[in-house]
């Protein structure tokens, strides 16, 4: 192939002669409900691709909505209110699967209840150099040094709007919003995003994810996330009154507890006051339980199941921390009871990223049967009543 074919007419290409087999075989295995039949069948047929190729391929699945609809319903048992907003299910759909908005309605059809878009940056970026995505398989992980490529905001921007104006739609997604690597002020690359998606967003993510920026005292990060959020509220505070979403604090699992507590006080100041958080962004930790002596040495943020009791023991710690805010628990969930841990621990919804790679489509349906299940067995009614469950909260509901 010509050097002048650009990489996505490549992945055009390639998708359209791949795409016979591969959307025949996942079709299959969805109507089946039958996760055995893609893992033994297309999974491998996807390994051999690049991961990245395997990753766009799969966007261009969603894309086309080529995979049936899921036959699971919902059941009542499984709504939760987030933020003013009602989710048909609390599974969604992490952010970096689909970061350019090209996937929402494709993904929602496969049953995730609601479905984050993104990191969008202001102007668009190539991100850093291939490869850049690395499957551990033997510790179902990924480690990924993407560095937030994007197509920047104007042509998400186009296409969510394209989904939310058009057509009837109903289902809620989310912006994570992300800055320029050249960004002169980062707060500012922020703030742009506010007022960009603020009327196509359910609710908008920053992130205060890269813990121990080099140079920096813990009290200088603590000053440098009051501007940034001062900023992004005063911003999003003087939108319209139908066009004022929460704003979501996504947290590193490599945060300290001094510096989770830091950011707990920072947020319940009144300017610069979040809605809730998500729970947690990619580990640059390399636990040494990691079997994967091949990629475990490269540079990147690790997802999935190393992920997954680091990430819950959080949820449990700012739920506890703020008193039961709103929190989306993501890291490492393969299964219903994955999920359920989240729940317990205080998330009121979850994502999943990793899981979808490894066990594919079907997941999300697993996962909610099994959450469904789990539920009942323990004589809750929704999953709204078993959100922190397992936690001991210093203000119990019932006291004033
Ligand atoms: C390939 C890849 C790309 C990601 N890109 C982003 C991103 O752009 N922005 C972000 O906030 N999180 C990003 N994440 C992190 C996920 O949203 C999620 O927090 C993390 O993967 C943990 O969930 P998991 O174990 O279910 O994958 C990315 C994760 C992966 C694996
Ligand atoms: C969950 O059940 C409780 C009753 O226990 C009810 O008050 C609440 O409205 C239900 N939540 C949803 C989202 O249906
Ligand atoms: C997430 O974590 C990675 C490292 O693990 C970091 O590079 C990135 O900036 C963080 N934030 C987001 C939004 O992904
Ligand atoms: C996508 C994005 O903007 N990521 C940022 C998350 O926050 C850290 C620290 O503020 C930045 O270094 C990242 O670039």
């Amino acid at each position: 192939m010509s050097s002048k074919f650009s990489f996505l007419e490549r992945i055009r290409s390639l998708a359209i002669v791949s795409l016979g087999g591969f959307g025949v075989f996942a079709a299959f295995s969805i109507y089946n409900e039958n996760e055995k039949f893609y893992k033994q069948f297309v999974l491998p047929a996807v390994y051999i691709l690049q991961p990245e190729q395997a990753h766009n391929l799969a966007v261009f699945v969603n894309k086309h909505s080529l995979l049936p609809q899921s036959s699971f319903k919902d059941p009542d048992a499984l709504k939760v209110k987030l933020f003013g907003k009602v989710l048909s299910n609390p599974v969604g759909i992490a952010a970096g699967y689909d970061k350019h908005g090209e996937a929402v309605k494709g993904l929602e059809k496969m049953g995730f209840g609601f479905v984050e878009v993104g990191s969008v940056t202001p102007a668009p970026q190539p991100g850093n150099k291939r490869p850049r995505l690395f499957r551990l398989l033997d510790d179902q992980a990924i480690i990924n040094r993407y560095g937030f490529n994007s197509e920047g905001h104007e042509r998400v921007y186009k296409r969510l709007a394209d989904v939310r104006f058009a057509q009837q739609h109903n289902g809620v997604v989310g912006v994570n919003l992300g800055k320029n690597k050249r960004s002169a002020d980062p707060a500012e690359d922020y703030v742009q995003g506010v007022k960009t998606f603020a009327h196509v967003a359910d609710y908008l993510v920053v992130n205060i994810s890269s813990p121990n920026t080099p140079g920096l005292t813990q009290l200088q990060e603590k000053q440098q996330l009051k501007n940034l959020l001062r900023k992004v509220v005063a911003a999003r505070n003087k939108l319209p009154a139908e066009h004022k979403p929460p704003i979501l604090l996504k947290l590193s699992p490599d945060l300290t507890s001094e510096e989770l507590q830091d950011v707990v006080e920072v947020v319940r100041q009144k300017d610069t006051h979040v809605d809730g958080f998500i729970v947690a962004n990619t580990t640059v930790k390399r636990p040494h339980t990691l079997k994967s002596f091949h990629y475990k040495k490269e540079q990147g943020g690790l997802s999935g199941l190393p992920l997954k009791d680091a990430s819950t023991k959080m949820i449990a710690d700012v739920y506890r921390l703020t008193n039961g805010m709103d929190i989306i628990g993501v890291g490492g969930i393969y299964n219903g009871k994955d999920a359920y841990d989240k729940i317990r621990a205080g998330a009121k919804a979850v994502q999943i990223y990793t899981s979808l790679v490894y066990e594919g489509p079907t997941v999300v349906t697993k996962i909610k049967q099994e959450l469904v299940e789990l539920l009942r067995a323990d004589g809750y009614k929704n999953v709204t009543e078993a959100v922190g469950a397992d936690v001991y909260k210093r203000q119990p509901k019932w006291s004033f």
